[in-house]
């Protein structure tokens, strides 16, 4: 079937218009690249992309990701025209309250929203990470007779997102690791927000993608039979290349008061749109869909609901043939995952001396074999984060099937490519770096958190204990900077047992995100407290590790390499002390009133903390009376134990904090 480009051109301009009256009605939002792109959105809702309204989360489809975020009502002006679970009520609701038409698109409001994007580069990086998987799950459960996955990630992304080091970063790995499933369309209108992109960009961006191991072509985004002959060229290359496509177009078209201009970018059009409206032949009503585009879509529904039987009948042979790779996919698919995971971590011996990075290296061992999804990379630190899946092979272009992933020195990269990665749907992604990087990294993890990705990060190298590397890659601000993301588990576990724990307790949460924050250096085995006490509270967030005998008198509290010295010292002050070990406040935060107060009882305001970090976070549990010792600056070059001892991180400052509460 030939494109219908009288059809599609009709469609488009009514998509123009839906853009129009929604950022007219709301007074904001972006019409630029709504209007700019309109051809390629006939083009890739109206015949390219294999994708079921009616299921939008099928494995079989086709992913459209607009890393152009902004551009968000070009996405819901498709995916209504579409027959998406989208109506117009909600083309009418742009971006107001509780609308399924948010500013910018988020991931799980709105049916067809593969990714959440906005800020700009990520949906390249998370494109790539979808790609990737796509690879993956292709390796996986493809069979000679059936070809389950097979399918194409299509990125569109603005001069800002290629602008992005983000984009850069993914790009490169896309290239390097041949991901050519990934068709990323450059929407090349040479307008930002301020100005002329030729203002703050020279570079010939083609030859760049060229440099990536791209293939490149160049169209104009507005002839809508170039656009298409362009992604089937990019479909049926299976050469190992990932595809670029500069798409020339006219930012704002249909709007000659602003197109082609910075003007263009956000609603500085609105005013004009009336007469646009009309030089574009629509009627006086407004969010106007005629009858003529209405049947083209109808029609064309009826077609990808035709594939998508073809695809299921094929899909339920595979089943039959493959039993037990469907039992797999299913539990994948559902994020399904051992309930009695911890105990397939054994026990440590009660005389280990380990660093928790090592603990979670061996921890890590038995959950992958446990969860065939679990997927673990690094960036360039497997050596030190210690998170390499044994026999789990290396993911390559030629090995899509391994599960330990290199990603090489791009953190930011690493995190927003394994947020694709869990957009895709099967795999559980983890990736490492040292903690002091998550900095890099945060842009990514935040919209982990947001979007509700269960990621798990194994981010090693937790504190000042990091020693000799100095200050450079000492964290003292950024465990608290991470525990103030919402939605997000920074878990900082005291030895090997709570590490255990909290790698159990990562892996069952699917509802977010989890942090793990590992020591480099050995930390004792805290033996006072049972096996199961340690391992199960961390599930908790937080828990009585010592109980105090007789009346309440104080409490100690603390986490991770610092929670020994607590202990020491408790055995100093005296039996009527508690101590309490805090992994992970937002767990802990999640926990019934009852149980908060059983753990910190309100009476008791006599309080330490102890952590190698900034101290503000602590007053929450110690209050006004209590102290928390720690510190508020950066650290020090010198062995590790130096370092801790300079700034008092031990159990004589914990007794001497005490002392001077009082009573
Ligand atoms: C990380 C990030 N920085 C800044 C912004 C604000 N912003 C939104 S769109 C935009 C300009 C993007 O230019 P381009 O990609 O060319 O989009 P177009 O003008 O073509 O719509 C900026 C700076 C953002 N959304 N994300």
């Amino acid at each position: 079937m030939s494109l219908n480009v009288e059809v599609l051109s009709r469609a488009a301009d009514e998509a123009r218009g839906l853009c129009m009256d929604a950022v007219q009605a709301s007074q904001s939002g972006h019409l630029g690249l709504p209007l700019g792109c309109a051809e390629m959105g006939a083009v890739l809702y109206g015949y390219l992309l294999k994708h079921n309204p009616d299921v939008p989360r099928w494995i079989g489809r086709d992913y459209f990701i607009l890393s152009a975020g902004h551009g968000s009502m070009f996405l819901y002006a498709w995916l209504h025209m579409s027959g998406y679970d989208l109506p117009m009520d909600e083309i009418k609701r742009f971006r107001q309250l509780h609308s399924k038409t948010p500013g910018h698109p988020e991931f799980f409001e709105t049916p067809g929203v593969e990714c959440t994007t906005g800020p700009l580069g990520q949906g390249v990086a998370n494109a790539t990470g979808v790609a990737m998987a796509a690879k993956m799950a292709a390796a996986r459960f493809n069979t000679s007779e059936h070809r389950i996955f097979d399918q194409h990630v299509i990125c569109l992304a603005g001069d800002g997102c290629l602008q992005e080091g983000v984009s850069a970063e993914a790009s490169a790995f896309a290239g390097h690791f041949g991901l050519d499933n990934l068709i990323l369309i450059y929407d090349s209108n040479a307008v930002t927000l301020d100005a002329m992109a030729k203002v703050t960009q020279s570079e010939d961006t083609a030859m760049r993608f060229k440099a990536y191991g791209f293939d490149v072509q160049e169209i104009d985004g507005n002839d809508m039979q170039q656009f298409l002959d362009a992604l089937n060229v990019g479909k049926e290359r299976d050469n190992g290349k990932p595809q670029f496509i500069v798409a020339h177009t006219l930012i704002g078209k249909g709007i000659p008061e602003v197109a082609g201009t910075s003007k263009a970018h956000g609603e500085a059009g609105a005013k004009y749109v009336d007469a646009a409206r009309k030089a574009l032949g629509l009627p006086d009503e407004h969010y106007f869909v005629s009858k003529e585009t209405r049947d083209y879509f109808a029609g064309h529904k009826k077609k990808l609901l035709a594939d998508y039987d073809l695809w299921e009948k094929s899909y339920q042979d595979w089943r039959k043939a493959n039993p037990e790779k469907a039992t797999q996919l299913d539990d994948a698919v559902e994020r399904k995952v051992p309930s009695d995971l911890l105990s397939k971590i054994p026990n440590f011996p009660a005389d280990a001396k380990l660093a928790t990075r090592k603990a979670g290296s061996e921890a890590l061992q038995p959950l992958a074999q446990a969860m065939p999804f679990l997927i673990s990379g690094s960036a360039d630190l497997h050596g030190s984060t210690l998170n390499y899946i044994k026999d789990g092979g290396d993911f390559t272009r030629n090995t899509p099937e391994g599960r330990n992933i290199h990603f090489g020195i791009r953190e930011h990269g690493m995190c927003a490519i394994m947020n694709g990665v869990s957009y895709h749907g099967i795999f559980r992604a983890s990736g490492a770096t040292f903690l002091v990087f998550a900095d890099y990294c945060r842009a990514a993890i935040r919209l982990a958190a947001l979007s509700r990705l269960p990621n798990i990060y194994i981010f090693t190298h937790d504190s000042i204990g990091v020693g000799e590397d100095g200050p450079t890659h000492e964290p003292v601000e950024t465990v608290s900077g991470l525990r103030v993301i919402p939605q997000l588990d920074v878990i900082r576990p005291a030895d090997p047992e709570e590490t255990a724990g909290a790698f159990a307790a990562a892996a069952q949460r699917t509802d977010g995100p989890t942090l793990l924050a590992l020591t480099r250096q050995t930390v004792p085995m805290l033996n006072d407290i049972e096996v199961k006490t340690r391992r199960d509270g961390v599930r908790r967030g937080a828990y009585v590790a010592r109980r105090e005998k007789g009346n309440l008198d104080m409490i100690l509290m603390s986490c991770g390499s610092e929670l020994q010295h607590a202990m020491s010292a408790a055995k100093e002050l005296g039996e009527n002390v508690r101590v309490v070990s805090m992994p992970c406040f937002e767990r802990f935060a999640r926990e019934s009133e009852e149980y908060r107060e059983e753990v910190l009882p309100r009476a008791c305001r006599r309080r330490v903390a102890i952590e190698a970090g900034v101290k503000g976070l602590w007053y929450q549990y110690v209050g006004l009376d209590g102290k928390v010792l720690g510190l508020d600056r950066f650290g020090l070059s010198g062995p590790g134990a130096e370092v801790m001892k300079e700034f008092g991180i031990d159990a004589q400052h914990v007794i001497d904090a005490a002392k001077s509460l009082g009573t």
